[in-house]
């Protein structure tokens, strides 16, 4: 039966596309509560072919919600989300406030959508999008060889900023193109057009950042695995909204790139797109808008010591799709 779906933070980047998601999936809404703070009262949001107005995020708006989609910052998760859990909603939530927690299910469905089922808090977390983007195509090769250890460095886009990060790096680009005066380049700490910026999050243990962490500390609870080994670094890079990611992975047992290319082709939620002789791989522009992460450049580790195997893949895929909404829809879908 149709469901009361909520959206707290349904006017930023992450919300907006939740709507579009649940449009193309036919998801079953008989009512959508899109919830903003105060400052975006009086705006709609369009659903549907309809104008709905959004209503102010607070713990009354969530009485008679079934499904909470929460794609606002971990502040305002951490004190709404429970509000609307103690109200009776299950909660399908995109901030980092909750993803560690040993009751809350963090779900790839292409991974552990086995996890959804037991959720006492009634609340689920969505991976970060960095984690989600480089462990679909990794997952089909844990189940061939078994991993043991990844190492990553991501390219990933202005979008992960969410709307001013967008809006922001195409400012820059006008700016770098046309001259005139860069200024203040908030949500970023430095100019990202033209540029890179090796942080991303704040410095946490040993000089890593907290996103480079959550590759770790995500992918250890999601593929059930607490000793993996990873080592992350985490670049933003002047791309709109797809994340990009070289990823090496140390296996168990040995796999080649022919093995690897048959597991992932025939995975959910991948494409392999892995031709270089006609110059074909994965590239951020071409994977944005859509819904699968694009694997390439799978080849054999030649650094790898011998009797390790060990091979290293490129892969992209949408952040704010895969990377965000369309995990979170997915995720819900299970709820129905
Ligand atoms: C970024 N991944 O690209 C971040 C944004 O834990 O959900 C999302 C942070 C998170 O900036």
């Amino acid at each position: 039966s149709d469901k009361t779906v909520a959206i707290l933070g349904a006017t930023g980047v992450v919300g907006t596309q939740m709507l579009r998601c649940l449009e193309e999936r036919d998801f079953p809404v008989g009512k959508l509560v899109p919830l903003a703070s105060a400052h975006s009262l009086g705006r709609t949001v369009t659903f549907r072919g309809e104008e709905v107005p959004v209503v102010e995020a607070a713990p009354e708006a969530f009485e008679g919600v079934d499904i909470v989609l929460g794609a606002a910052g971990d502040d305002v998760a951490k004190v709404l989300l429970p509000e609307a859990a103690a109200r009776g909603a299950v909660v399908v939530d995109n901030s980092h406030a909750f993803r560690l927690d040993p009751e809350v299910p963090l779900v790839i469905p292409e991974i552990n959508a086995g996890d959804i089922a037991d959720h006492p808090k009634n609340i689920i977390a969505n991976p970060n999008c960095a984690t989600i983007i480089g462990l679909v195509p990794t997952w089909p090769l844990h189940e061939v060889a078994g991993v043991r250890r990844l190492i990553v460095s991501t390219y990933q886009a202005a979008s992960g900023a969410g709307m001013p990060g967008l809006r922001e790096l195409e400012r820059e680009m006008g700016v770098v193109a046309n001259g005139g005066e860069m200024g203040d380049t908030a949500p970023f700490a430095y100019q990202l057009a033209a540029n890179l910026i090796p942080q991303i999050g704040g410095f946490k243990e040993e000089a890593y950042t907290s996103e480079e962490l959550k590759m770790q500390n995500e992918g250890r609870k999601i593929m059930h695995l607490p000793d993996l080994r990873v080592n992350c670094t985490c670049v933003r890079v002047p791309v709109m909204r797809s994340h990009s990611e070289s990823i090496t992975v140390e296996f168990e047992r040995p796999i080649t790139p022919d093995e690897a290319r048959t597991a992932l082709a025939a995975a959910p939620g991948v494409k392999v797109v892995d031709d270089p002789a006609n110059l074909r791989y994965p590239m951020p522009l071409e994977t944005s808008d859509q819904d699968l992460v694009y694997v390439g450049r799978v080849r054999r580790d030649l650094s790898a010591p011998d009797g390790v195997s060990s091979l290293t893949f490129w892969c992209c895929g949408d952040q704010i799709r895969k990377g965000a909404a369309t995990n979170a829809v997915q995720i819900a879908e299970y709820l129905v």
